[in-house]
């Protein structure tokens, strides 16, 4: 039987909650489809700070490094903790595995109302792919006389021809398996020097794929766009931080961020890949058991389907469908169903 080695990350507030029922999912499915998961739970985050003075270990990304997979929570506790200190092991395990592609679709499920009047499911079902590895998010910068009338903070962004060029491809090749089309979203107008090397990278990889059609939005019109059309995208590539922000708006269209699913990618396998929901730790729900654990079990399913567990992924993908259509729904849909209870509803719906 074919067993992948997967690490846990449930991180804070909601996570570890939606991480404990995509763990009942797996499990409903894992005998079902011959593989098997073997486990490691990672106890980071904002309760390893409180006892080690810092959320992850030192060599966290060693003790990452031999897995086949990690499936990520959610961090963050701010009332504490900054939130920069609990994203920096994310951000660092992101770049270090090369971890790219970051894929995350916005698809209004049979069942769920999207917040946009008279958008069905026809009208709402998009990729956005976030070039996930420099951009907005390296850690390049710094801050000069801190604290005092005159202080000045630099905080610089790395796009690279590599960079940029690796997830234009990723981003073609992915519209030719959809329905032919890409939006490049940028902010060239403004944003001089990075943003026109996309412009001229796209001009560059476009005649490669003839096949598809390709135009590119700034980032304002393509927020605009998003609610006012968003039939017109089917693969939108954008930066680091327009790439987290437009698909925190494609989530909402797609039904809510409970419902958004989201990888973090190393197409070439080098690294292990990682997979999180696109939501945050939630502290205001934390503890609950309100939660909606679909986008981590959403989640789950990508990395099963990166695994090559493409049946395991389908079973949970329709489970999810079916419940979500039978109006099964937690509190954040409108519906009453606690997180454990939407976790049996779809280990049910799995066979399990
Ligand atoms: N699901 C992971 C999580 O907690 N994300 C919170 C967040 O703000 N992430 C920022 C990012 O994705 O760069």
């Amino acid at each position: 039987m074919k067993t992948y080695r997967i690490a846990l990350y449930p991180g804070d507030g909601i996570g570890p909650e939606v991480v404990d029922q995509a763990v009942r999912v797996l499990d409903a499915v894992q005998a079902r489809h011959g593989f098997q998961l073997d486990y490691v739970r990672l106890p980071w985050g904002f309760d390893y700070w409180r006892e080690h003075g810092r959320v992850v270990p030192e060599d966290f990304l060693d003790v990452l490094r031999p897995f086949d997979a990690i499936l990520l929570g959610a961090v963050g506790w701010p009332a504490t903790l900054p939130d920069h200190v609990t994203l920096a092991p994310l951000v660092k395990i992101r770049q270090t595995f090369e971890q790219y592609a970051c894929i995350r679709p916005a698809k209004l499920l049979p069942g769920v109302k999207s917040v946009l009047v008279g958008k069905g499911p026809a009208e709402i079902d998009f990729v956005v792919l976030r070039e996930n590895s420099e951009g907005e998010y390296v850690d390049s910068g710094s801050r000069f006389r801190q604290g005092q009338d005159d202080e000045v903070a630099l905080q610089t962004a790395i796009h690279t021809r590599r960079g940029v060029e690796r997830i234009l491809r990723f981003g073609f090749e992915m519209a030719r398996k959809r329905r032919k089309r890409l939006t490049m979203i940028t902010k060239s107008n403004a944003q001089r020097f990075a943003y026109t090397l996309w412009d001229d990278l796209l001009e560059l990889v476009k005649p490669d794929y003839p096949d598809v059609s390709a135009d590119k939005l700034h980032c304002d019109a393509a927020a605009m766009d998003f609610v006012r059309r968003p039939e017109r995208f089917d693969v939108v590539v954008a930066s680091n931080l327009f790439g987290d922000l437009l698909t925190d708006l494609g989530g909402v269209i797609g039904g809510g961020l409970g419902l958004a699913p989201s990888t973090n990618t190393n197409p070439e396998r080098k690294y292990p890949s990682m997979f999180e929901p696109v939501h945050g730790s939630a502290p205001d729900i934390a503890g609950q058991g309100i939660a909606n654990p679909v986008a981590q079990v959403l989640s789950a399913a990508m990395m099963l389907e990166w695994l090559g567990e493409d049946a395991g992924a389908t079973t949970i993908r329709r489970a999810v469908e079916q419940t979500l259509a039978a109006g099964k729904h937690t509190p954040d849909l409108g519906g009453a169903l606690t997180t454990s209870q939407m976790g049996d509803a779809l280990v049910q719906a799995c066979g399990g």
